[in-house]
């Protein structure tokens, strides 16, 4: 029995952002806010994260000039040695927009996925102001490419009639937010690929984010949705903090708090 290891990778890319850029510097601040002296490494399930499963992998390095194919293609490999190296990958976005590579990187590991989605917004546009790649896509690419057998969608409050006809067209499972009652079981058949956007929370918990959506989680409702997964949670991310909405550093915190339990949800399994 090998035990887990996680892997974090911080992916500080923001081009795929429709309204606001700024998610490419949270990476650092999620770390910053991860490892604060005003806390300690211990998480709710009483695994120490400082115990040496947990490896800090650095972050991907993009410039702005460099064409969103060529920083997709980097985000799919990283994410493919990760899992080549045995350990399950746990991504700091970043916008939405950098899940699709992800998902290409896990799949050569896991043809059976699944994927639950904790958004606001269901992320399903056909394209967005002109751009298929944009933070408002990734899962109508997902879809479309067959990345994922299961999409379960839950919190989301903005669904339009075009992105119902995509969900309804792709098969999406979608608990919206006026749905959602807590203990809801979430059960999969396959590894499960979490895919946290943080503006799934009440924005006044959480108000760094580039769109604020009023009507969501609290950190204690997300937090139990990951504790309670019951299946193996084979790899994350958490993306769209935007520190430029962040003055106060809560919202690091909380994405930092989010992260900590996902990576000790991971570090429960054996491999
Ligand atoms: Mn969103």
């Amino acid at each position: 029995m090998t035990p887990t290891k996680v892997a974090l990778l911080g992916i500080p890319y923001d081009a795929g952002s429709s309204y606001q850029r700024g998610p490419a510097g949270a990476p650092v601040l999620i770390r910053e806010a991860l490892w604060t002296e005003a806390g300690n490494a211990w998480t709710e399930a009483g695994i120490d994260l400082k115990d040496g499963r947990l490896d800090d992998e650095g972050d991907l390095w993009f410039t702005d000039r460099e064409p969103g194919a060529d920083a997709r293609a980097r985000i799919e490999e990283a994410v493919g040695t990760i899992l080549d190296s045995g350990r399950r990958p746990l991504l700091l976005g970043g916008d939405h927009s950098i899940t699709y590579p992800a998902l290409r990187g896990m799949r050569r590991h896991h043809p059976r996925l699944s994927i639950l989605h904790l958004d606001a917004h269901p992320d399903l546009y056909h394209e967005f102001q002109g751009d298929p790649f944009s933070h408002a896509c990734p899962f109508a690419r997902i879809m479309e490419e067959g990345l994922a057998e299961r999409l379960l969608q839950v919190g989301i409050r903005t669904m339009t009639g075009h992105q119902r006809e995509q969900a309804d067209k792709f098969g999406v499972e979608v608990i919206d937010m006026p749905s959602w009652r807590d203990g809801t079981s979430l059960r999969f058949e396959t590894p499960v690929y979490l895919s946290l956007d943080l503006d799934v929370l009440e924005p006044g918990l959480a108000p760094g984010v580039s769109h604020r959506e009023p009507g969501g989680l609290t950190v204690r409702q997300a937090l139990g949705i990951i504790q309670s997964l019951e299946s193996p949670l084979a790899g994350a991310d958490v993306v769209e903090l935007n520190p430029l909405n962040d003055p106060s550093g809560l919202s690091a915190a909380v994405a930092a708090k989010l992260v900590k339990e996902i990576a000790a949800r991971m570090l429960r399994e054996t491999s």
